[in-house]
């Protein structure tokens, strides 16, 4: 008997939505965010017919509700890789290489999530993941005893181990094997109030950096923040005071713009939440947070140049007195980056998807010869540019919302290089890179129009 498998789309959509339930209730602002997101996506959608419409035709409207990222941070290669492994059967793999230990963050991360058109579609759930880097604690036996601490432990259920080698040796699951699938990795990303190491312990390694502390002293990779997608992020920010959220002090990413370009990110701050360590003393740990995000369109390795150099300036200025000022400073820097669909694509700054439109359908019909060039065919409205959205992170917002929940302090840059090829090496294959994706989903549009249009 042939056993029926479940699609890994479906896969990751009910792990997304468990892993939301989970947080849900472990963590009830998750809950009071999504809320304030819908009732903002609700009034965006109502006041901007055409930013409905553009959703609608990038068919990107049903996704929106149960759009989210997450992210987790392990402690070694054996973790990382397994959870490769892991979201394979979820239809997500490692896209991007991102090194935050420049600023002042000793991890390196990938975001693992699918990357073909219509699993995008369905769900696009994607999860920062980042290693601790321990070779940049400085002192020998706290790196040492970190390294012990970790290698005593396993973050999957002797369940789970079982079910992802079936998994892979199937190909995937049947029903009951996904249900069980999606329950058995769900405990990995629990929250768990019993530190396992004794106090002297934790402080030990939190002096050494927050982030040791929280990544070497639990069972697990407790999941630190799900974020909603937003299509109104200043007024999301502007809105969370009213809801009882206390957010961070600045949006990151570039500023508000009639097109919106990559990614906008804004969080709360996180929990103070009292943990049990070994030999019963009491204490607290920082660690899960919520986060909401808008996103724009996707940037060509130009267009992100530019982006860079751009914030890379206004990080130069003094730093603005609140959010409004900060936002109206970044829009000066950004004033001359175009802020039009047309002239973002004529730059070659962004990523469109091209399709044939009601008038080109019309003209083929009625036997009329299509323009052979692209742009005589835009003109022509024979052919739509429809923005291609951003799936992807951005380093240095990251860093900004690593360290809002580090108590905002800031660490000094560590004296390392980015390192790919050991991130690479721990996770077991190389990462995908997002501007080839992007290109990719860019050139099959434009392969299918050429196909319809008989060129
Ligand atoms: C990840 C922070 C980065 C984002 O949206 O840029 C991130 C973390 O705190 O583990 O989630
Ligand atoms: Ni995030």
């Amino acid at each position: 008997m042939t056993l029926s498998l479940v699609p890994p789309d479906e896969v990751r959509t009910a792990f997304s939505q468990a892993m939301s339930d989970m947080y849900r209730h472990e963590v009830p602002q998750y809950g009071t965010l999504l809320e304030l997101v819908a009732d903002i996506n609700a009034k965006a959608l109502a006041a901007d017919p055409a930013l409905e419409q553009t959703l609608a035709a990038g068919g990107e409207l049903e996704r929106l509700d149960v759009e989210r990222h997450g992210a987790i941070r392990v402690g070694t290669a054996e973790e990382l890789s397994l959870l490769r492994r892991v979201f394979a059967l979820m239809g997500m793999e490692p896209v991007g290489y991102y090194d935050l230990s420049q600023a002042g963050v000793p991890v390196h991360s990938t975001a693992f999530r699918p990357v073909d058109e219509t699993a995008l579609k369905r769900n696009p759930f994607r999860v920062f993941t980042s290693l601790l880097r321990l070779e940049l604690i400085s002192d020998d036996e706290l790196r040492r005893r970190a390294t012990a601490i970790l290698a005593g432990r396993d973050i999957f259920t002797e369940e789970a181990r079982e079910l992802l080698e079936l998994g892979e040796r199937q190909g995937g699951f049947d029903t009951h094997q996904a249900e069980r699938f999606v329950e058995a990795i769900l405990e990995t990303f629990r929250w768990h109030q019993d530190a396992t190491v004794d106090h002297a312990t934790y402080q030990a390694l939190h002096d050494a950096h927050r982030l040791v502390a929280d990544v070497v002293c639990f069972r697990g990779p407790h999941i630190n923040h799900l974020t909603p997608r937003t299509l109104d992020i200043d007024a999301a920010q502007a809105a969370m005071p009213d809801y009882g959220i206390d957010p961070k002090a600045v949006i990151e990413g570039p500023p508000p713009r009639r097109c919106p370009i990559l990614l906008r990110q804004t969080s709360f701050k996180a929990l103070e939440e009292s943990i049990r360590f070994a030999g019963r003393d009491d204490g607290t740990h920082t660690a899960r947070f919520g986060e909401i995000e808008q996103r724009g369109i996707a940037l060509t390795r130009a267009g992100r140049e530019r982006y860079d150099t751009l914030l890379a300036r206004s990080r130069e200025l003094p730093p603005a007195a609140d959010n409004a000022a900060h936002q109206r400073q970044l829009g000066e820097v950004f004033a001359d980056f175009p802020d039009d669909l047309d002239s973002l694509r004529q730059q070659g700054l962004a990523y469109f998807r091209y399709r044939l439109s009601d008038t080109g359908h019309a003209a083929l019909a009625a036997g009329e010869t299509p323009p052979t060039d692209l742009d005589a065919l835009i003109a022509r409205h024979w052919v739509e540019a429809l923005p291609i959205t951003y799936e992807d992170f951005l380093p240095v917002s990251a860093a900004g919302i690593f360290q809002s929940n580090l108590g905002d302090t800031r660490h000094a840059a560590y004296a390392s290089e980015s390192n790919q090829a050991a991130f690479e090496l721990a996770l077991g294959r190389p990462v995908l890179d997002e501007f080839a994706l992007y290109a990719r989903l860019e050139e099959d549009s434009r392969e299918r129009l050429r196909q319809q249009l008989g060129q």
